[in-house]
């Protein structure tokens, strides 16, 4: 296993080695499950540092929402959500701010108002949002994504998924150097549910620890209250805590450096069981403990 340095930003490292939760902000009317919540600045300061109070080593704003068949919004759009709600944490917050974005002109803007990493799903379908980010010197999260999200869902074509997601992520990972961005500011994300069944989502979430370990940057990994929990467990999306639970514990114990989460007070506490169970395994191999892999 690699053992992964220290992402650098403004307000210090970002410590691997331990998982990190990323608490999501989104500025919305139409996100899937938190839209419309938090659209006045005032109300989303308040959820920022109470997710900061929980748990979380990162809040991610985003401005867009990424749904099969969402809207688009223009970047102006996007800049007008975002940016008053990151100068309003920048200087509030302990923690660092990225900000979820497929666009390099919001980026930007978010960038100059206190942001401090860049989290783009569509992993540098916009080079240019890979030069912003190579300029300002930040981590970046880059997704797994297949085309535009209003028609991810249309056709969802893979052999093997898992294989081919490494590939393209190691490609991304390869563009992203090729924009100017250090290897070692990069963190990747197999997008999970983003133009994948259910079937392939989980085979990616069950390959945490692979993709982690082929593509040698650290991971992150995005289940919380997807609709892939809804179609295993027949939960609406407001009743998909204990699936994310579950999703988030195992993508920890395999590896995941990140996790993006809602309920970051509900599910601290799994991420710090699935560390310590993790911590464990490890301290085992590096002992020289055989045990068998895998249970039939
Ligand atoms: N999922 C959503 C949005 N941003 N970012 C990363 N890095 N990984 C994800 O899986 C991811 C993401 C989905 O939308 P939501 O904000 O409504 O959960």
């Amino acid at each position: 296993m690699f053992e992964p340095l220290p992402l650098r930003t403004r307000k210090g490292a970002l410590q691997l080695g331990r998982p990190s939760i990323i608490g999501v902000l989104n500025t919305t009317p139409d996100s899937f499950s938190d839209g419309g919540k938090f659209l006045d600045p005032g109300r989303a300061e308040a959820w920022a540092l109470a997710l900061e109070a929980a748990g979380a080593q990162v809040i991610d704003v985003g401005g867009e929402s990424t749904r099969p068949g969402a809207a688009a919004v223009s970047a102006q759009q996007e800049i007008d959500r975002v940016v008053p709600v990151i100068r309003r944490l920048a200087g509030r917050l302990r923690v660092p701010l990225s900000i979820d974005t497929r666009k390099a002109a919001v980026a930007e803007a978010a960038l100059e108002a206190g942001a401090d990493v860049v989290n783009d799903v569509s992993g540098l379908a916009d080079p240019d949002l890979g030069r912003v980010a190579a300029r300002y010197h930040v981590p970046v999260i880059l997704g797994h994504l297949r085309g535009e999200p209003s028609t991810m869902q249309e056709h969802p074509c893979f052999k093997d998924v898992v294989a081919e997601v490494i590939e393209e992520l190691a490609a991304t990972v390869d563009r992203a150097v090729a924009c100017g961005i250090e290897r070692d500011q990069v963190i990747v994300d197999p997008g999970l549910g983003f133009g994948k069944t259910t079937e392939q989502t989980v085979a990616l979430l069950a390959a945490t620890r692979e993709i982690r370990a082929r593509i040698g940057r650290p991971v992150c990994v995005g289940p919380s209250r997807k609709s892939f929990l809804g179609a295993l467990t027949g939960a609406g999306v407001e009743r998909r805590l204990i699936g994310t639970a579950a999703a988030t514990a195992i993508a920890v114990f395999l590896g995941a450096d990140f996790v993006r989460l809602h309920d970051v007070g509900d599910l601290r506490d799994a991420v710090v069981v699935a560390a310590a169970l993790r911590a464990a395994r490890h301290r085992a191999q590096f002992a020289g403990v055989q045990r068998p892999e895998s249970v039939p």
